[in-house]
């Protein structure tokens, strides 16, 4: 914290003005990206790895509940080290909600709270945030609001914390205002919110981006009776679909170049890695480069890209192409359907979209590809059309009413960009104890967000709306957000209100090594 808190600062801010002089975000010259400390690089895996399209897509199955009582539906996670095989032939070593890579979906309905009771067995601590849930500051995964494991558990009390030293990789003791835990706590999530696909991680202050690439992170699908009542497909027929991207050593191992492999020091990542992780292979709900064997009818995917920082340009290449109908954004339905012939995805984006695999003939197959990437990443998983079936799924032309935003409130500036080595907001490093700024609690605010480098930007405690980007209009803004991306050197504008909870929540960088190099404000809802 004392090197980062000292560094901060220097970086003048004139509304933007001057922005084209700090904006050096491309390649320079023949640096490598991850070398030039501003675009991520890719790890190379050493491990041998499968042909692709011939490991089958992992469906997850809903995670049962333990009981249901007044407070609401109870379930349970068990944080812990597990080995399970994603490359076939090797066993590697994660760290899983319940073992798993990734963790049990959460299958749940809106408008009934969901307590979910987590035992940390790992040797770290951790928290967890919903990510597009509306949840009080008590539960959302503040990130100093740890939960350590049995071997540090006295670090929960802050008064025998404050004797043991060489606990630099704690935040929690720098922050007055975090609530702390030792082995085990309820999160309480009220799901007060519209049907939509949320997806829940770590969130530990400085080693997110570590845990969540060891496998802390699951999807969360919430329901309601306007989704229900649709004709999209359902059933067998509606598939979540996490992609993450990964490298493995030659023992099959994930690679994440650290100083301290422990995890429980101070946090140096390699410098290939502080402008980004990314892996070489892309791995949909834990499997490499899988297939599913779909019938030529519609399906239901619901995208989450759980990457540390990679982002996507998936398209459907099969005889004749391929289109995604999106139905849904960060925040649920959108208000009328929006076809895409590629589909942008950055970092903890989701993308809830039909596909309409009648268009292909039996026998043939349908790649999802990522024009984004190169090698192993340029290839995501393969849909082959088996079989003709009946489909009465539709899509139809009104999907939802979506309530228009007109700002009432505060007009805001957040920049993010890069400071020397620290990647910061509005030229402050994370400080948790202090707040950027009181947001009023009920206000429509607008918000202008600049970017130098490319950043995906994510708020806690709300959803928003895009009204604009400096460089025009994107379709892939459409609904409610809780993730926009900003390409280097561009600017958007959102109208933001908290209506749901007041305290204490964060906004940050979603490039989880940005985001742990600082590159979060905490703010107040007043
Ligand atoms: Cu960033």
């Amino acid at each position: 914290m004392s090197t980062r808190l000292s560094r901060r600062g220097a970086l003048k801010l004139a509304g933007g003005a001057g922005l084209g002089a700090v904006l050096a975000p491309t390649l320079a010259g023949c640096v490598k990206p991850g070398d030039d400390g501003i675009n991520p690089g890719t790890l190379e895996s050493k491990a041998k790895l499968p042909q692709p399209f011939t490991v089958p897509l992992p469906i997850p199955k809903p995670l049962d509940p333990i009981g249901t009582d007044a407070q609401g539906t109870h379930y349970a996670m068990t944080l812990q080290e597990a080995e399970v095989e994603m490359l076939p032939g090797y066993k590697t070593k994660i760290f899983g909600y319940n073992g798993t890579f990734p963790g049990p979906l959460l299958d749940v309905r809106a408008g009934t709270p969901i307590v979910v009771h987590q035992t940390n067995q790992l040797p770290v601590p951790i928290v967890t945030h919903l990510h597009g849930g509306l949840t009080p500051p008590s539960d959302d995964g503040f990130p100093t609001d740890l939960v350590y494991p049995k071997t540090l558990a006295d670090m929960a009390d802050p008064a025998k914390a404050a004797a043991m030293t060489g606990m630099g990789g704690m935040p929690s003791m720098h922050d007055p205002l975090a609530h702390m835990s030792a082995v085990e706590r309820d999160y309480v999530f009220p799901l007060k919110q519209r049907a939509a696909t949320l997806w829940y991680h770590d969130h530990r202050m400085d080693f997110t981006g570590a845990q969540v690439w060891k496998g802390l992170f699951g999807v969360c699908v919430v329901r309601d009776e306007e989704d229900d009542k649709l004709p999209l497909p359902k059933g067998e027929r509606e598939i979540p679909l996490v992609i993450v991207d990964r490298a493995f050593d030659a023992d099959g191992q994930l690679l994440y170049p650290v100083d301290d492999p422990t995890l429980l020091g101070k946090m140096a990542m390699k410098k290939s890695i502080q402008a980004g992780a990314q892996g070489d292979v892309i791995l949909v709900n834990g499997a490499p480069w899988p297939f599913l064997e779909v019938a030529a009818v519609k399906y239901r995917l619901r995208l989450v890209n759980g990457s540390n920082a990679r982002r996507y340009e998936l398209k459907l290449d099969g005889p004749g192409g391929g289109e995604f109908i999106q139905v849904g954004s960060d925040g649920g339905l959108l208000a009328a359907p929006v076809p895409h012939k590629t589909l942008h995805i950055s970092p903890a984006e989701r993308f809830d979209v039909v596909v309409d695999f009648s268009k292909y003939p039996v026998g043939s197959t349908v790649t999802l590809k990522n024009a984004a990437g190169d090698g192993g990443a340029a290839r995501v998983m393969q849909f082959k059309v088996t079989s003709k079936a009946s489909d009465d799924a539709t899509v139809p032309a009104k999907l939802s009413t979506i309530e228009k935003l007109t700002v009432d409130g505060a007009k805001r500036r957040l920049v993010f960009a890069l400071n020397g080595d620290q990647w910061e907001v509005n030229g402050k490093s994370f400080d948790p104890a202090k707040p950027l700024l009181k947001a009023e609690f009920g206000k429509v605010e607008e918000w202008t967000v600049t970017s130098v480098e490319r950043h995906p930007v994510h708020l806690h405690g709300t959803h928003f709306q895009v009204l604009r980007r400096a460089s025009g209009s994107s379709d892939y803004d459409d609904g409610w957000k809780d993730t926009v991306e900003l390409s280097p050197g561009s600017e958007i504008t959102i109208a933001v209100r908290f209506d749901a909870y007041r305290g204490r929540y964060v906004a940050h960088c979603h490039n989880l090594e940005h985001e742990d190099m600082a590159m979060m404000a905490a703010f107040q809802v007043v």
